[in-house]
C-alpha cells in the first residue's frame, strides 16, 4: 500500500522537505501546499490525501481531508495543528529528535550564559568603548528554574547543570531527573517561582498553560538571587507569557532581563514595544529550527510504520494537547 502526502508549512520553503521525503518513500505522491499554509489545487485531490505534515496548516485546508489518517507536525510542537479547530480526529504525532533537542538546549544555554555574563551590559560598554570589568556570580551562585521538563526540558536541564548552574524543573505530573530539584502541579508552583533566577519555559501552548507567565508569576521569581534579579528565558510558545506583562517588568524592575524566542504574533511587529526593551533579547523563532536533512527519516518512517500497521512513535495526546 502506498498513499498520498500533503506537505504544507507556512512561511517555509518546503522543497528540501519534499525532494527528501520523495526519495524516502517511493511509489508515495506527494503534494504541496504553498508559503501561506494553503493547497490551491482543487478539492478533488485533497480527497486522495491520507497524510498530512504540516506546520501552521490553515483552517481551510485541515477542513478539506476527508480520508486523511495521520497528521506529523513538522516540529515538537502541535499547537499550530489544534489552533483552528479544525483538525480531523486522526493520529497525531510529533517530532523528537536529537539533531532538534541539542539546538534548543543550545539556545537555553546560550541565553542563561548571556545574562549571567552580563551580555548587555559588555556590550554597550563595547559600543561606548569603555574597557571596565564588572561583578560577575558563579554559574553555581544561580538557580535555573525550568518550566516543562519534557524531551526538551530534560535535555537542557542537562547541560545547564553540566555548565554549573542549580537547576529545578517544574512539570504537571511528578518527575525524578538526576541533578535537577523537581517540583510538579500547581502545588508546587510557588516553590519552584520561590527558588528561580533564571526562568526558562519550555511547556507547550495548551488551554492549561496560555497566559501562564503573567506579571503574578513574574513577581513570585525569587528576588535578591546572585543576578541581581529575575530573568525570563523563553523558547517555547509566545501564548505562554503575557506580552504586556513581560513588557512592563522589564521596565519596572520585576525582570532585570529577558530572551523571547516565540511571540504571540510571529513575525513580531515592527511597532511591537518589545523592539525597544534594552534588557530584553529577541531572536525570531530560531531556538531549534527543523532541519529537512535531520527529520525527514523520522517522517518517512512514521508513515512506513504506519502502513505496516506497527505502532507509531511520538504520538499526541489530543485530550492534554501535547
Ligand atoms: P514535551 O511534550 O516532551 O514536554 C512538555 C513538558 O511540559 C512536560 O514535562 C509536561 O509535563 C510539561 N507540561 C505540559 N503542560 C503543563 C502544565 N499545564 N503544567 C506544568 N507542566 C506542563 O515537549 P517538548 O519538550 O518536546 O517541547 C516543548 C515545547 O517546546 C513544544 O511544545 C514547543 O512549543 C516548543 N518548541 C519550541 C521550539 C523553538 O524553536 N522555539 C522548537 C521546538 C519546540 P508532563 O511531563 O507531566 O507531561
Ligand atoms: C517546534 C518549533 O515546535 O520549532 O518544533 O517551534
Amino acid at each position: 500500500m502506498s498513499g498520498t502526502i500533503l506537505v504544507v508549512a507556512r512561511g517555509w520553503n518546503i522543497e528540501p522537505w519534499v525532494s527528501r521525503l520523495a526519495a524516502a518513500l517511493p511509489g508515495h505522491r506527494i503534494i504541496a501546499g504553498d508559503r501561506e499554509g494553503e493547497y490551491p489545487g482543487p478539492d478533488s485531490e485533497l480527497a486522495e490525501v491520507d497524510y498530512l505534515l504540516a506546520w501552521k496548516p490553515s483552517a481551510t485546508i485541515l477542513g478539506r481531508l476527508p480520508n486523511l489518517k495521520l497528521v506529523s507536525s513538522f516540529g515538537a510542537g502541535v499547537d499550530h495543528l489544534f489552533a483552528s479547530g479544525a483538525l480531523p480526529d486522526v493520529a497525531i504525532v510529533r517530532i523528537v529528535d536529537p539533531d532538534l533537542t541539542a539546538r534548543m538546549s543550545e539556545y537555553v544555554a546560550w541565553q542563561c550564559l548571556h545574562h549571567l555574563r552580563r551580555g548587555f551590559e559588555y556590550n554597550r560598554q563595547q559600543t561606548a568603548r569603555i574597557w571596565d570589568d564588572l561583578p560577575q556570580p558563579a554559574a553555581r551562585e544561580v538557580t535555573v528554574g525550568i518550566m516543562g521538563l519534557g524531551v526538551l526540558g530534560a535535555d537542557a536541564a542537562g547541560v545547564l547543570g553540566r555548565i554549573g548552574f542549580e537547576v529545578r524543573g517544574w512539570s504537571r505530573t511528578p518527575k525524578a531527573l538526576d541533578g535537577v530539584k523537581c517540583f510538579a502541579d500547581a502545588d508546587g508552583l510557588d516553590a519552584f517561582l520561590g527558588g528561580t533566577d533564571i526562568l526558562v519555559v519550555l511547556v507547550p501552548l495548551t488551554k492549561d498553560t496560555r497566559g501562564l507567565v503573567d506579571r503574578a508569576l513574574l513577581q513570585r521569581l525569587r528576588r535578591g538571587g546572585a543576578l541581581g534579579g529575575p530573568v525570563l528565558i523563553n523558547a517555547a510558545r509566545g501564548g505562554v507569557h503575557v506580552e504586556a506583562d513581560v513588557i512592563a517588568a522589564l521596565a519596572d524592575g520585576t525582570l532585570l532581563g529577558a530572551s523571547l524566542d516565540v511571540f504571540a504574533k510571529e513575525p513580531l511587529p515592527p511597532e511591537s514595544p518589545l523592539w525597544g526593551c534594552d534588557n530584553l533579547v529577541i531572536t525570531p523563532h530560531v531556538a531549534a529550527v527543523s532541519d529537512p536533512a535531520a527529520l525527514s527519516g523520522q517522517l518517512a518512517a512514521q508513515i512506513r510504520a504506519f502502513e505496516r500497521g506497527e505502532p507509531l512513535r511520538n504520538r499526541v495526546d489530543r485530550s492534554r494537547g501535547y
